[in-house]
């Protein structure tokens, strides 16, 4: 059995995160080294799936749970607009293999490039 990734030690309150949302199978938490004004990570409670590829194979009714959370978000810390970005892979800058979705808001026109 495998260690808790540090998404769900951040749910169970092991350690500090700064939980923006929750409902039942997802749950949603500031990024740590925010890369634009609104940054936050829509996670799934279930540590079942490690990238976007498996999640969308795996349960497609999750996917659509964490983009509805993305957009609560969004439309609560920013104006309801909001980029997504699901990173697949070390090589694609994953770094956490328990799949979660980048909310970026707030990003000010031209600033997109770099991330
Ligand atoms: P990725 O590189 O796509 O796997 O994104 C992982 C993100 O997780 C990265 O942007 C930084 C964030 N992160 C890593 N550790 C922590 C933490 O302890 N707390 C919070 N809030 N975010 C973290």
């Amino acid at each position: 059995m495998s260690e808790p990734s540090i998404f769900t030690r951040i749910l169970n309150g092991e350690i500090p995160g700064d939980i923006l949302a929750e409902n039942d199978r997802v749950f949603a938490i500031r990024d740590i080294d925010p890369q634009a004004p609104l940054h936050a990570l829509v996670i799934p409670k279930t540590e079942q799936y490690r990238d976007v590829t498996e999640l969308a194979a795996g349960d497609p009714g999750l996917m659509a749970d964490m983009v509805a959370v993305a957009k609560q978000i969004a439309t609560e810390h920013a104006n309801g607009e909001y980029r997504l970005i699901f990173n697949n892979g070390a090589s694609a800058a994953q770094s956490v293999f328990h799949v979660h979705a980048h909310v970026l808001g707030n990003i000010e026109e031209g600033k997109l490039v770099g991330f």
